[in-house]
Protein backbone atom coordinates (compact mmCIF):
# COMPACT_ATOMS: atom_id res chain seq x y z
CA UNK A 1 0.00 0.00 0.00
CA UNK A 2 0.99 3.62 -0.86
CA UNK A 3 2.17 5.91 1.97
CA UNK A 4 0.08 9.44 3.01
CA UNK A 5 1.54 11.82 0.69
CA UNK A 6 0.66 14.99 -0.45
CA UNK A 7 0.12 13.60 -3.81
CA UNK A 8 -2.07 11.43 -2.31
CA UNK A 9 -4.36 14.10 -1.12
CA UNK A 10 -6.63 14.66 -3.78
CA UNK A 11 -6.72 11.11 -3.83
CA UNK A 12 -8.25 10.06 -0.46
CA UNK A 13 -11.87 9.56 0.04
CA UNK A 14 -14.09 12.38 0.46
CA UNK A 15 -14.98 12.00 4.08
CA UNK A 16 -11.26 12.39 4.86
CA UNK A 17 -10.79 16.29 5.80
CA UNK A 18 -7.38 17.18 4.55
CA UNK A 19 -5.43 20.63 4.77
CA UNK A 20 -7.24 22.80 2.14
CA UNK A 21 -4.45 25.55 2.56
CA UNK A 22 -1.04 26.18 0.80
CA UNK A 23 1.20 24.69 3.29
CA UNK A 24 4.20 26.02 0.90
CA UNK A 25 3.39 29.46 2.10
CA UNK A 26 3.65 29.00 5.78
CA UNK A 27 7.37 28.89 7.16
CA UNK A 28 8.44 27.80 10.18
CA UNK A 29 7.40 29.55 13.44
CA UNK A 30 7.43 26.98 15.90
CA UNK A 31 9.94 23.97 16.76
CA UNK A 32 8.54 21.50 18.85
CA UNK A 33 10.42 19.40 21.35
CA UNK A 34 8.98 16.13 22.10
CA UNK A 35 6.88 15.08 18.81
CA UNK A 36 5.34 12.26 19.50
CA UNK A 37 1.17 11.26 19.20
CA UNK A 38 -0.38 13.73 21.89
CA UNK A 39 1.41 16.59 19.94
CA UNK A 40 0.11 15.47 17.28
CA UNK A 41 -2.94 14.92 18.26
CA UNK A 42 -3.36 18.14 20.63
CA UNK A 43 -1.32 21.27 19.39
CA UNK A 44 -0.40 20.48 15.75
CA UNK A 45 -4.25 20.44 15.59
CA UNK A 46 -4.99 23.53 16.59
CA UNK A 47 -2.19 25.28 14.69
CA UNK A 48 -3.04 23.49 11.56
CA UNK A 49 -6.46 25.36 12.19
CA UNK A 50 -4.98 28.49 12.70
CA UNK A 51 -2.89 27.54 9.66
CA UNK A 52 -6.04 26.86 7.31
CA UNK A 53 -7.66 30.00 8.42
CA UNK A 54 -5.45 32.49 8.63
CA UNK A 55 -2.19 31.34 6.85
CA UNK A 56 1.08 32.86 8.97
CA UNK A 57 4.05 32.02 9.93
CA UNK A 58 3.37 29.29 12.32
CA UNK A 59 4.11 25.87 10.57
CA UNK A 60 6.02 23.12 13.14
CA UNK A 61 9.33 22.17 12.86
CA UNK A 62 9.15 18.54 15.43
CA UNK A 63 11.60 17.21 16.87
CA UNK A 64 12.35 13.84 18.26
CA UNK A 65 14.78 13.70 20.80
CA UNK A 66 15.64 10.12 20.87
CA UNK A 67 14.53 7.41 18.76
CA UNK A 68 13.92 8.07 14.73
CA UNK A 69 10.64 6.46 14.89
CA UNK A 70 9.25 9.52 14.35
CA UNK A 71 11.25 10.89 11.59
CA UNK A 72 10.87 7.89 9.91
CA UNK A 73 7.06 7.88 10.41
CA UNK A 74 6.45 11.31 9.12
CA UNK A 75 9.04 12.80 6.81
CA UNK A 76 8.46 10.42 4.29
CA UNK A 77 5.38 11.55 3.87
CA UNK A 78 6.18 15.34 4.15
CA UNK A 79 4.72 15.88 7.63
CA UNK A 80 1.43 14.79 6.85
CA UNK A 81 -0.63 12.08 9.21
CA UNK A 82 -3.69 11.95 9.78
CA UNK A 83 -5.65 12.28 13.49
CA UNK A 84 -8.85 9.99 13.84
CA UNK A 85 -11.40 10.82 16.80
CA UNK A 86 -13.29 7.73 17.61
CA UNK A 87 -16.18 7.73 20.28
CA UNK A 88 -18.56 4.51 20.14
CA UNK A 89 -19.42 3.87 15.80
CA UNK A 90 -18.38 7.35 15.53
CA UNK A 91 -15.23 7.94 13.39
CA UNK A 92 -13.72 11.21 11.97
CA UNK A 93 -10.47 11.41 10.18
CA UNK A 94 -8.53 14.29 9.24
CA UNK A 95 -5.09 14.74 7.85
CA UNK A 96 -2.95 17.44 9.48
CA UNK A 97 -0.35 19.69 7.63
CA UNK A 98 0.91 21.75 10.24
CA UNK A 99 4.06 19.68 10.49
CA UNK A 100 6.74 20.78 7.90
CA UNK A 101 9.09 18.17 8.93
CA UNK A 102 10.69 15.94 11.85
CA UNK A 103 14.36 16.46 12.86
CA UNK A 104 16.23 13.61 14.83
CA UNK A 105 18.10 15.67 17.29
CA UNK A 106 20.79 12.84 18.00
CA UNK A 107 21.99 13.32 14.41
CA UNK A 108 21.29 16.77 13.19
CA UNK A 109 21.95 18.49 16.35
CA UNK A 110 23.45 21.77 14.88
CA UNK A 111 20.60 22.03 12.16
CA UNK A 112 18.46 21.68 15.12
CA UNK A 113 19.88 24.71 16.96
CA UNK A 114 20.43 26.65 14.21
CA UNK A 115 16.41 26.66 13.78
CA UNK A 116 15.63 27.20 16.66
CA UNK A 117 18.30 30.21 16.94
CA UNK A 118 16.67 31.29 13.89
CA UNK A 119 15.32 34.53 14.02
CA UNK A 120 11.71 32.97 12.60
CA UNK A 121 11.49 31.32 15.53
CA UNK A 122 9.12 32.27 17.27
CA UNK A 123 8.15 29.60 20.21
CA UNK A 124 9.83 26.57 21.26
CA UNK A 125 6.96 24.32 22.59
CA UNK A 126 7.48 20.75 24.63
CA UNK A 127 5.45 17.70 25.22
CA UNK A 128 8.70 15.43 26.28
CA UNK A 129 6.90 13.71 29.32
CA UNK A 130 7.02 14.34 33.44
CA UNK A 131 10.59 12.71 33.11
CA UNK A 132 11.85 14.53 30.15
CA UNK A 133 12.20 16.98 32.49
CA UNK A 134 14.73 15.97 34.86
CA UNK A 135 12.94 17.55 37.75
CA UNK A 136 13.20 16.09 41.22
CA UNK A 137 8.57 15.24 41.56
CA UNK A 138 9.06 16.39 45.67
CA UNK A 139 11.52 19.56 45.33
CA UNK A 140 10.89 20.52 41.96
CA UNK A 141 14.48 20.62 41.68
CA UNK A 142 16.44 20.16 38.33
CA UNK A 143 18.34 16.86 38.57
CA UNK A 144 21.89 17.74 38.24
CA UNK A 145 23.24 14.50 39.27
CA UNK A 146 20.80 12.69 36.41
CA UNK A 147 23.38 11.57 33.72
CA UNK A 148 22.07 13.04 30.88
CA UNK A 149 21.62 16.56 32.27
CA UNK A 150 25.34 16.17 33.89
CA UNK A 151 26.33 15.15 29.79
CA UNK A 152 24.76 18.67 29.19
CA UNK A 153 26.45 20.47 31.80
CA UNK A 154 29.90 19.04 30.44
CA UNK A 155 29.96 20.05 27.13
CA UNK A 156 26.64 22.80 26.81
CA UNK A 157 27.88 23.41 23.02
CA UNK A 158 26.40 19.99 21.99
CA UNK A 159 23.25 19.76 24.49
CA UNK A 160 21.19 16.76 24.58
CA UNK A 161 18.19 17.06 26.79
CA UNK A 162 15.14 19.31 25.88
CA UNK A 163 16.54 21.56 29.11
CA UNK A 164 20.05 21.85 27.60
CA UNK A 165 18.97 22.59 23.69
CA UNK A 166 16.67 25.74 25.39
CA UNK A 167 19.66 26.83 26.86
CA UNK A 168 21.96 26.86 24.14
CA UNK A 169 19.92 28.08 21.67
CA UNK A 170 18.57 30.95 23.60
CA UNK A 171 22.14 31.36 24.34
CA UNK A 172 22.98 31.51 20.26
CA UNK A 173 19.96 34.20 20.46
CA UNK A 174 21.60 36.42 23.41
CA UNK A 175 24.75 36.45 21.42
CA UNK A 176 23.12 37.32 17.85
CA UNK A 177 21.06 40.02 19.62
CA UNK A 178 18.14 38.28 18.62
CA UNK A 179 14.91 38.23 20.54
CA UNK A 180 14.61 34.98 22.91
CA UNK A 181 11.67 32.50 21.90
CA UNK A 182 8.90 31.92 23.97
CA UNK A 183 9.25 28.67 26.03
CA UNK A 184 6.01 26.74 26.28
CA UNK A 185 5.75 23.54 28.22
CA UNK A 186 2.49 21.55 27.40
CA UNK A 187 3.24 18.38 29.91
CA UNK A 188 1.68 17.34 32.71
CA UNK A 189 3.65 18.52 35.40
CA UNK A 190 2.29 20.97 38.37
CA UNK A 191 2.55 24.89 37.16
CA UNK A 192 4.74 23.60 33.70
CA UNK A 193 5.39 26.97 32.51
CA UNK A 194 7.27 28.11 35.77
CA UNK A 195 8.37 24.64 36.92
CA UNK A 196 10.25 24.84 33.50
CA UNK A 197 11.66 28.26 34.26
CA UNK A 198 13.08 27.44 37.33
CA UNK A 199 14.62 24.27 35.92
CA UNK A 200 16.16 26.04 33.14
CA UNK A 201 17.22 28.88 34.97
CA UNK A 202 19.11 26.40 37.65
CA UNK A 203 20.37 24.68 34.94
CA UNK A 204 21.99 27.75 32.72
CA UNK A 205 23.21 29.40 36.29
CA UNK A 206 24.98 26.62 36.39
CA UNK A 207 27.04 27.29 32.69
CA UNK A 208 26.96 30.98 32.79
CA UNK A 209 25.28 33.36 35.05
CA UNK A 210 24.56 36.00 32.58
CA UNK A 211 22.81 33.83 30.48
CA UNK A 212 20.12 32.68 33.55
CA UNK A 213 20.43 36.47 34.15
CA UNK A 214 19.14 37.19 30.72
CA UNK A 215 16.37 34.15 30.32
CA UNK A 216 15.26 35.49 33.74
CA UNK A 217 14.86 39.29 32.18
CA UNK A 218 13.58 38.36 28.73
CA UNK A 219 11.79 34.79 28.54
CA UNK A 220 8.71 33.85 28.59
CA UNK A 221 7.02 30.76 30.01
CA UNK A 222 3.20 31.05 29.56
CA UNK A 223 1.41 27.81 31.60
CA UNK A 224 -0.66 25.50 30.02
CA UNK A 225 -3.42 23.55 30.52
CA UNK A 226 -3.79 20.54 27.81
CA UNK A 227 -6.04 17.88 27.41
CA UNK A 228 -7.05 14.87 25.34
CA UNK A 229 -6.52 11.07 25.85
CA UNK A 230 -4.39 9.49 23.14
CA UNK A 231 -3.42 6.28 23.44
CA UNK A 232 -0.49 4.99 21.95
CA UNK A 233 -1.01 3.94 18.81
CA UNK A 234 -1.27 -0.28 17.98
CA UNK A 235 -1.13 -2.34 14.36
CA UNK A 236 -4.55 -3.07 14.67
CA UNK A 237 -5.31 0.82 15.01
CA UNK A 238 -3.18 1.34 11.86
CA UNK A 239 -4.60 -1.05 9.76
CA UNK A 240 -8.12 0.37 11.18
CA UNK A 241 -6.80 4.15 9.43
CA UNK A 242 -4.92 2.84 6.18
CA UNK A 243 -8.55 0.77 5.82
CA UNK A 244 -10.28 4.25 5.67
CA UNK A 245 -7.43 6.08 3.90
CA UNK A 246 -6.65 4.10 1.23
CA UNK A 247 -3.27 4.89 2.17
CA UNK A 248 -0.70 3.30 4.53
CA UNK A 249 -0.18 6.56 7.55
CA UNK A 250 3.06 5.44 9.84
CA UNK A 251 2.22 8.19 11.84
CA UNK A 252 -1.63 8.26 12.43
CA UNK A 253 -3.08 8.95 15.73
CA UNK A 254 -6.34 7.58 17.24
CA UNK A 255 -7.75 9.72 20.10
CA UNK A 256 -10.54 11.13 21.46
CA UNK A 257 -12.96 13.65 20.05
CA UNK A 258 -12.81 16.23 23.37
CA UNK A 259 -9.93 18.46 23.29
CA UNK A 260 -9.36 21.32 25.72
CA UNK A 261 -6.52 23.83 25.67
CA UNK A 262 -5.94 26.84 28.24
CA UNK A 263 -3.01 28.61 27.39
CA UNK A 264 -1.82 31.74 29.75
CA UNK A 265 -1.21 34.37 27.20
CA UNK A 266 1.91 35.72 27.51
CA UNK A 267 3.82 35.54 24.32
CA UNK A 268 5.94 38.89 23.59
CA UNK A 269 6.98 37.48 20.40
CA UNK A 270 3.26 36.74 19.03
CA UNK A 271 1.47 34.09 18.64
CA UNK A 272 -1.10 31.74 16.50
CA UNK A 273 -4.80 33.41 17.06
CA UNK A 274 -5.17 29.31 18.93
CA UNK A 275 -8.34 31.04 20.63
CA UNK A 276 -10.00 30.80 17.01
CA UNK A 277 -9.47 26.95 16.84
CA UNK A 278 -10.97 26.63 20.01
CA UNK A 279 -8.49 27.23 22.80
CA UNK A 280 -8.81 29.29 26.10
CA UNK A 281 -6.33 31.93 26.29
CA UNK A 282 -6.35 33.33 29.99
CA UNK A 283 -4.48 35.68 32.35
CA UNK A 284 -3.98 32.33 34.76
CA UNK A 285 -3.81 29.06 33.66
CA UNK A 286 -2.89 27.52 37.50
CA UNK A 287 -6.82 26.97 38.64
CA UNK A 288 -7.25 24.95 35.14
CA UNK A 289 -4.29 22.64 35.06
CA UNK A 290 -5.16 22.05 38.85
CA UNK A 291 -8.08 20.99 38.18
CA UNK A 292 -7.17 18.81 35.47
CA UNK A 293 -4.47 17.54 37.11
CA UNK A 294 -6.35 16.14 40.26
CA UNK A 295 -9.45 15.17 38.53
CA UNK A 296 -8.43 13.93 35.45
CA UNK A 297 -4.85 12.43 35.99
CA UNK A 298 -5.07 11.72 39.35
CA UNK A 299 -7.91 9.15 38.94
CA UNK A 300 -6.40 8.07 35.63
CA UNK A 301 -3.24 6.79 37.63
CA UNK A 302 -5.73 5.42 40.31
CA UNK A 303 -7.25 3.62 37.63
CA UNK A 304 -4.11 2.39 36.18
CA UNK A 305 -2.52 1.22 38.89
CA UNK A 306 -6.22 -0.60 41.03
CA UNK A 307 -7.00 -1.42 37.72
CA UNK A 308 -3.62 -3.27 36.37
CA UNK A 309 -3.84 -4.96 40.20
CA UNK A 310 -6.85 -5.98 39.39
CA UNK A 311 -6.85 -7.78 35.97
CA UNK A 312 -8.82 -5.03 34.10
CA UNK A 313 -6.84 -4.14 30.99
CA UNK A 314 -8.03 -0.47 29.71
CA UNK A 315 -9.46 2.20 31.51
CA UNK A 316 -12.98 1.42 29.39
CA UNK A 317 -12.83 -1.62 31.25
CA UNK A 318 -12.68 0.20 35.12
CA UNK A 319 -15.55 1.96 33.60
CA UNK A 320 -17.27 -1.37 32.75
CA UNK A 321 -16.75 -2.80 36.44
CA UNK A 322 -19.35 -1.46 38.76
CA UNK A 323 -17.24 -1.11 42.08
CA UNK A 324 -14.58 0.26 40.30
CA UNK A 325 -16.58 3.17 38.43
CA UNK A 326 -18.08 3.90 41.59
CA UNK A 327 -14.98 3.97 43.81
CA UNK A 328 -13.33 5.88 40.59
CA UNK A 329 -16.75 8.17 41.19
CA UNK A 330 -16.50 8.72 44.42
CA UNK A 331 -12.91 9.54 44.91
CA UNK A 332 -13.85 12.34 42.49
CA UNK A 333 -16.46 13.33 44.07
CA UNK A 334 -15.64 13.01 47.92
CA UNK A 335 -12.19 13.48 47.90
CA UNK A 336 -11.10 15.46 44.86
CA UNK A 337 -13.57 18.13 44.26
CA UNK A 338 -13.62 19.67 47.47
CA UNK A 339 -9.36 20.35 47.09
CA UNK A 340 -10.39 22.68 44.32
CA UNK A 341 -12.35 25.80 43.44
CA UNK A 342 -13.11 26.29 39.86
CA UNK A 343 -12.66 29.54 38.44
CA UNK A 344 -15.77 31.58 37.49
CA UNK A 345 -18.24 29.74 34.94
CA UNK A 346 -16.72 26.59 35.44
CA UNK A 347 -18.65 23.18 36.37
CA UNK A 348 -17.06 20.96 38.66
CA UNK A 349 -20.15 18.58 38.55
CA UNK A 350 -20.63 18.46 34.84
CA UNK A 351 -16.71 18.47 34.34
CA UNK A 352 -16.67 15.39 36.68
CA UNK A 353 -20.08 13.61 34.23
CA UNK A 354 -18.06 14.61 31.47
CA UNK A 355 -14.80 12.72 32.53
CA UNK A 356 -16.23 9.67 33.64
CA UNK A 357 -18.10 9.31 29.99
CA UNK A 358 -14.65 10.20 28.42
CA UNK A 359 -12.95 7.77 30.39
CA UNK A 360 -16.14 4.95 29.60
CA UNK A 361 -15.03 5.53 25.94
CA UNK A 362 -14.80 1.81 24.70
CA UNK A 363 -13.28 2.76 21.33
CA UNK A 364 -9.85 4.29 22.96
CA UNK A 365 -8.66 0.99 24.35
CA UNK A 366 -5.84 2.82 26.36
CA UNK A 367 -4.37 0.67 28.68
CA UNK A 368 -4.16 0.51 32.74
CA UNK A 369 -0.39 -0.27 31.88
CA UNK A 370 0.71 2.53 29.65
CA UNK A 371 -0.65 5.31 32.26
CA UNK A 372 0.98 3.56 35.03
CA UNK A 373 4.63 4.15 33.25
CA UNK A 374 6.47 6.45 35.24
CA UNK A 375 4.48 6.84 38.28
CA UNK A 376 7.45 8.26 40.24
CA UNK A 377 7.31 11.21 38.02
CA UNK A 378 3.28 11.58 38.28
CA UNK A 379 2.09 11.12 41.93
CA UNK A 380 2.90 13.92 43.65
CA UNK A 381 1.14 16.31 41.24
CA UNK A 382 -1.78 13.31 40.66
CA UNK A 383 -2.68 12.22 43.98
CA UNK A 384 -0.17 13.92 46.82
CA UNK A 385 -1.16 17.22 46.64
CA UNK A 386 -4.74 16.49 46.71
CA UNK A 387 -3.96 14.20 50.15
CA UNK A 388 -1.57 16.98 51.37
CA UNK A 389 -4.31 19.07 51.67
CA UNK A 390 -7.22 16.58 53.10
CA UNK A 391 -4.35 15.79 55.69
CA UNK A 392 -3.84 19.13 56.92
CA UNK A 393 -7.94 19.66 57.73
CA UNK A 394 -7.97 16.11 59.21
CA UNK A 395 -10.53 15.04 56.19
CA UNK A 396 -10.80 11.17 55.47
CA UNK A 397 -8.54 9.98 52.20
CA UNK A 398 -9.40 6.14 52.55
CA UNK A 399 -9.76 6.37 48.49
CA UNK A 400 -6.64 8.35 48.30
CA UNK A 401 -4.45 6.31 50.22
CA UNK A 402 -5.68 3.00 48.66
CA UNK A 403 -5.14 4.59 45.57
CA UNK A 404 -1.50 5.10 46.37
CA UNK A 405 -0.81 1.40 47.94
CA UNK A 406 -2.17 0.60 44.37
CA UNK A 407 0.75 2.44 42.83
CA UNK A 408 3.36 1.17 46.01
CA UNK A 409 2.06 -2.60 44.80
CA UNK A 410 2.70 -1.68 41.59
CA UNK A 411 6.28 -0.34 41.73
CA UNK A 412 7.52 -3.26 43.67
CA UNK A 413 7.46 -4.64 40.37
CA UNK A 414 5.29 -7.97 41.16
CA UNK A 415 1.73 -8.49 41.19
CA UNK A 416 -0.69 -9.91 44.00
CA UNK A 417 -0.36 -13.18 42.31
CA UNK A 418 3.16 -13.30 42.58
CA UNK A 419 3.92 -12.57 38.36
CA UNK A 420 6.34 -10.10 37.46
CA UNK A 421 5.07 -6.59 36.42
CA UNK A 422 6.80 -4.96 33.61
CA UNK A 423 7.55 -1.26 35.73
CA UNK A 424 8.56 1.16 33.26
CA UNK A 425 9.70 4.32 35.34
CA UNK A 426 13.01 6.00 35.54
CA UNK A 427 13.15 5.20 39.07
CA UNK A 428 12.56 1.39 38.58
CA UNK A 429 15.74 -0.29 39.69
CA UNK A 430 15.51 1.58 43.28
CA UNK A 431 12.00 1.39 43.75
CA UNK A 432 11.99 -2.55 43.03
CA UNK A 433 14.88 -2.97 45.20
CA UNK A 434 13.61 -0.79 47.89
CA UNK A 435 9.87 -2.06 47.93
CA UNK A 436 9.94 -5.89 46.70
CA UNK A 437 11.62 -7.34 49.51
CA UNK A 438 8.93 -5.61 52.33
CA UNK A 439 5.80 -7.21 50.08
CA UNK A 440 4.67 -9.65 52.74
CA UNK A 441 5.03 -6.79 55.10
CA UNK A 442 2.57 -4.21 54.87
CA UNK A 443 3.66 -1.67 57.37
CA UNK A 444 7.58 -2.00 56.18
CA UNK A 445 6.45 -1.82 52.94
CA UNK A 446 4.31 1.29 53.03
CA UNK A 447 7.21 2.97 55.92
CA UNK A 448 9.84 2.43 52.63
CA UNK A 449 7.50 3.59 50.27
CA UNK A 450 7.22 6.83 52.20
CA UNK A 451 10.54 6.76 53.10
CA UNK A 452 11.76 7.87 48.89
CA UNK A 453 12.37 11.29 49.43
CA UNK A 454 12.30 12.28 45.35
CA UNK A 455 8.21 11.37 45.46
CA UNK A 456 7.10 12.49 48.89
CA UNK A 457 7.87 15.29 50.61
CA UNK A 458 9.04 15.33 54.58
CA UNK A 459 5.79 16.26 55.91
CA UNK A 460 3.80 13.51 54.36
CA UNK A 461 6.40 11.17 54.87
CA UNK A 462 6.03 12.11 58.43
CA UNK A 463 2.46 12.02 58.73
CA UNK A 464 1.39 9.01 60.85
CA UNK A 465 -2.08 9.01 59.71
CA UNK A 466 -1.05 8.68 55.88
CA UNK A 467 1.05 5.95 56.82
CA UNK A 468 -1.28 4.35 59.09
CA UNK A 469 -3.58 5.02 55.69
CA UNK A 470 -1.49 3.25 53.16
CA UNK A 471 -0.44 0.38 54.98
CA UNK A 472 -4.24 -0.29 56.08
CA UNK A 473 -4.94 -0.14 51.84
CA UNK A 474 -1.39 -2.64 51.38
CA UNK A 475 -3.06 -5.25 53.96
CA UNK A 476 -6.43 -4.63 52.39
CA UNK A 477 -4.93 -5.61 48.62
CA UNK A 478 -3.22 -8.63 49.89
CA UNK A 479 -6.57 -9.69 51.82
CA UNK A 480 -9.15 -8.51 49.43
CA UNK A 481 -7.85 -8.26 45.87
CA UNK A 482 -7.46 -4.84 43.90
CA UNK A 483 -11.05 -4.99 43.24
CA UNK A 484 -12.08 -6.55 46.56
CA UNK A 485 -10.57 -3.60 48.44
CA UNK A 486 -11.81 -1.32 45.39
CA UNK A 487 -15.15 -2.79 45.98
CA UNK A 488 -15.20 -1.88 50.31
CA UNK A 489 -14.66 1.89 49.18
CA UNK A 490 -17.58 1.89 46.46
CA UNK A 491 -20.24 3.38 48.16
CA UNK A 492 -23.64 0.88 46.85
CA UNK A 493 -24.79 1.77 43.43
C1 LIG B 1 -2.45 9.88 31.22
C2 LIG B 1 -2.40 11.17 30.38
O1 LIG B 1 -0.69 8.55 30.43
C3 LIG B 1 -1.10 9.23 31.37
O2 LIG B 1 -0.46 9.37 32.39
O3 LIG B 1 -3.00 10.17 32.47
O4 LIG B 1 -1.59 11.03 29.29
C4 LIG B 1 -3.81 11.62 29.97
O5 LIG B 1 -4.38 10.73 29.04
C5 LIG B 1 -3.78 13.00 29.39
O6 LIG B 1 -3.19 13.88 30.32
C6 LIG B 1 -5.17 13.47 29.02
O7 LIG B 1 -5.15 14.81 28.70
Amino acid sequence: MQRLSIAALTRLPAHIEVPAYDREACGIGIVHLGIGAFHRAHQAVYTDDILAAHGGDWAIAGVSLRGRTVPDQLNPQQGLYSVTALAGSARHCRVIGAVRRVIFAPGERPELLALMAAPATRIVSLTVTEKGYYRDPASGRLLTGDPAIAADLAAPESPATAIGLLARALDLRRQAGLAPFTVLSCDNLPDNGKSLRRLLLEYAGLISPSLAGWIEDNVAFPGTMVDRIVPAMTDEGLTSVADDLGYADAGAVITEPFSQWVVEDNFPQGRPAWETAGAMLVEDVAPYELIKLRLLNGPHSAMAYLGYLGGLEYISDCMDNAPMRAFVAALMQEEIRPTLSAPGGFDLGAYIDDLLARFANPSLRHKCWQIAMDGSQKLPQRLLGTLAWRLQRGLPIGRLALAVAGWVHYAAGIDLEGNPIDVRDPMADRLAAGLAPHLDEPQALAGAALGIEEIFTPELAANAAFAGAVTESLAALKQYGALGAVSRLAPPG
